[in-house]
């Protein structure tokens, strides 16, 4: 069972009030809540789908970018660290994820030094890619590679593209051999090792897709890169995620995905 993409669970947090602040690198307008929450219902809907037990967490009126919950933690299936986001508004957000992952996980681990967030962080089936960015350092990335080297797995360092958020902003993993890439980063060479799919011309903003169990959840509105990948033979959910990526979130940004020890 490819344990980097077949989980059976997932942690979201709803998108509040304070979303109209969230952080972005080019202001293109403040996101409308009432379609961001539809959106993310549409993504709760779809997560469901696969087979996902989906724990909901309330929104956080002091973090208007908690919604994106993916830069709070990695959840590995050995166990669970709570990370360091870079972004001085989101650091707080980590420890307000702690006691929902102490519950599924028994205890957690922590980054205690250095800066870290999820976006950066690609697990693939036989290692961690963790691309450096303005949001993830050296330090970050050492403390991470020392908590995993005890649980086996393995950590490569690399660059997320200059002017690209995370690291996963650019890719997603699609199956065990298989990444979804942006032209640009797929360009570095990160991804020799893999058989890489390119988002069409234009649909850099397609890369951040995510395969949970049998689907691969693609933001609307990339047609072609959508029919490249069910050429290729995968399943695609296509969701709304227009009020999302005014704040440079996608698919993997919106949740934790996960298989908590024992249940695999
Ligand atoms: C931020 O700048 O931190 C948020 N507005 C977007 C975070 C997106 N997260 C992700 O790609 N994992």
């Amino acid at each position: 069972m490819p344990r980097s993409y077949r989980f059976t669970h997932a942690v979201t947090r709803a998108p509040g009030a304070a979303i109209t602040l969230g952080l972005r690198d080019v202001d293109t307008g403040a996101p409308d809540l009432a379609l961001f929450q539809s959106h993310h219902t549409a993504y709760i809907a779809a997560l469901r789908a696969t087979g996902a037990r989906v724990t909901e967490l309330p929104a956080l009126d002091e973090f208007p970018d908690g919604v994106f919950v993916e830069d709070t933690a990695l959840c590995l299936p050995e166990g669970a660290i709570i990370l360091r986001p870079g972004a001085p508004s989101r650091l707080g957000e980590a420890a307000a994820m702690a006691p929902t992952l102490t519950r599924f996980y028994g205890q957690v681990a922590r980054i205690e030094r250095g800066f870290i967030e999820g976006g950066d962080i690609l697990v693939t089936e036989r290692e961690i890619l963790v691309g450096r960015s303005a949001r993830t350092e050296a330090v970050g990335i050492a403390e991470l590679t020392r908590l995993v080297a005890a649980w086996g797995h393995t950590v490569r360092e690399l660059q997320t593209p200059p002017g690209v958020l995370h690291f996963k902003t650019d890719c997603s993993l699609l199956d065990a051999e298989t990444i979804l890439a942006t032209p640009r980063l797929a360009a570095s060479g990160c991804f020799a090792d893999y058989r890489v799919i390119l988002t069409a011309e234009g649909d850099e903003a397609a890369a951040n897709s995510i395969r949970f169990n049998d689907v691969v959840l693609a933001p609307a509105g990339f047609p072609r890169t959508a029919e490249k990948l069910s050429k290729a033979g995968y399943d695609i959910l296509e969701i709304p995620n227009t009020e999302a990526a005014k704040l440079d979130g996608g698919m993997s940004c919106l949740s934790l995905r996960f298989t908590p020890p024992g249940r695999a």
